[in-house]
């Protein structure tokens, strides 16, 4: 077995997904209740006032996590329950909430992660201008350092961002997300560049609140999959996963436009030469503090897509086969994006590694004798987990990994079609039944990753 013995088995959700009590507790109004509210843009026009009302149900639901047996649980606070106007006075009430599941969770010997940001941005932001607006980079720190400051002495992990291409991307490229925006590029570097210098600064203030966190960032990727292990379509892929283009609908969805700045410090120069006209002006104590120290990369990696040398130096896609593995959402099974986007990360970016979500919708229900039969989870969990375990045996550097999701929850534009969770959530009794691969996962973390080498 590769994984170190302090791997961290963990699960992952957020806050807007899973906890209602959307006009409770003194939380002020997200962008996702006013999306969510706009005819035709979530699925069934649901939304996320009650979802998992795991507000009120949260110590049953860390009781099914103990009984996973997870090490580590990985949550996001949502920033309007603790400044319900996104600046100003803290609501108690929202830092009591978040309190409380801590303790709860450290009391079952789960390592609490606390996220930052997972979306929820609060409303009265927005109306400011959110992102776009340079004050966000400062409301930023206010936030980050009131959570390091009444929950740092029990939270020692802190991710900053969930997915900036997501949050960036969806919500103000394409408009699918919240806010719901399709905004000029010159906008939108305007706002991935506060995002950033916004993250620094986080790091920067919980550092100095805990000196002993652990802090790191979570983007996302989809991963070129080299066709073979013939040097020259291992580079190719290489070059794929790192590049830039202004060609797709969705510019922002890249790794090195996200992490390089946080990492090494510099924006990609591809990406400087393919955006310039619209960049805001970047300069050189921004990418100081943007290039903070951080503890470890977080990754969340679901899919890839096979990827050979073009022959000049160059990459290109390869089709897939018809009739591909995908999961209910549709997207390809590829267990190997496990193994080669931890590995070009960490030769790119040399920092612990933790796969930060992995997961799968299923086509979930409960059979006639109440259980939640879902195979085709642990057969992806079982072959992805295995290519991770191999990228460790290969060298690189792995702290651990976060099942996506812990429990059913509200997948933001799909609504409540898509069940990602090991744990079936009924949304009209809010009953929850671990589902068969919730057992496999707890088997599996307690032997320690073994099994994964034993079948
Ligand atoms: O549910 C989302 C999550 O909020 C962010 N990463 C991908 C998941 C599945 O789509």
């Amino acid at each position: 077995m590769a994984f170190k013995e302090k791997f961290l088995w963990g699960t992952a959700t957020s806050s807007y997904q899973i906890e209602g009590a959307a006009y409770e507790g003194g939380r002020g109004k997200t962008v996702w209740e006013d999306f969510c509210s706009r005819p035709g843009k979530v699925l069934g026009g649901q939304n996320g006032d009650r979802a998992c009302d795991h507000y009120h149900r949260y110590k049953e639901d860390v009781e099914l996590m103990a009984q996973m047996g997870i090490t580590s649980y990985r949550f996001s606070i949502a920033w309007s329950r603790i400044l319900p106007d996104g600046t100003g006075a803290v609501n108690e009430e929202g830092i009591a909430f978040y309190s409380d599941l801590v303790d709860a969770l450290l009391k079952k010997n789960i390592i609490p992660f606390v996220t930052l940001f997972h979306w929820d941005l609060p409303y009265a932001l927005y109306k400011k201008g959110g992102w776009q607006n340079p004050d966000s980079v400062t409301w930023f720190r206010e936030y980050a350092r009131i959570i390091a400051s009444r929950l740092g002495e029990r939270v020692k992990h802190f991710i900053t961002f969930n997915e900036p291409q997501c949050f960036i991307g969806l919500g103000h490229v394409t408009g699918e997300h919240a806010p719901g925006n399709k905004m000029s590029k010159k906008a939108v570097f305007e706002m991935a560049h506060h995002v950033l210098l916004a993250h620094g600064n986080a790091v920067e203030v919980i550092r100095e609140r805990v000196p002993d966190a652990k802090i790191g960032y979570a983007p996302t990727s989809a991963v070129p999959i080299p066709v073979s292990n013939n040097p020259k379509d291992i580079d190719a892929a290489r070059k794929a996963y790192f590049s830039i283009s202004s060609e797709d609908d969705n510019y922002m969805w890249n790794v090195s436009w996200w992490s390089d700045p946080v990492l090494l410090g510099r924006y990609p120069e591809e990406g400087i030469r393919v955006f310039a006209k619209d960049l805001p002006e970047i300069r050189p104590e921004d990418m100081k503090i943007i290039s903070q120290p951080i503890d470890f990369y977080g990754q969340n990696i679901y899919h890839g897509y096979p990827v050979r040398s073009d022959g000049n130096g160059g990459w290109e896609m390869v089709g897939r086969n018809e009739g591909y593995a995908r999961t209910a959402i549709g997207w390809p099974v590829t267990p190997e994006s496990l193994y080669w986007g931890p590995r070009f990360l960490y030769e790119r970016y040399k920092k612990p590694i933790i796969i930060t979500e992995n997961g799968l919708s299923c086509h979930d229900w409960v059979s006639l004798d109440g259980k939640v039969r879902d195979p085709n989870r642990i057969d992806f969990m079982d072959r992805y987990l295995k290519a991770l375990n191999l990228a460790a045996k290969d060298g690189v550097d792995i702290d651990g990994y976060f099942a996506w999701s812990m429990m059913d929850n509200f997948e933001w534009a799909k609504g409540y079609f898509e069940r990602f969770g090991m744990v079936y959530v009924n949304y009209e009794t809010q009953e929850r039944i671990l589902k068969d691969s919730a057992y496999w996962y707890r088997d599996l973390i307690q032997s320690r990753g073994r099994l994964l080498e034993e079948t």
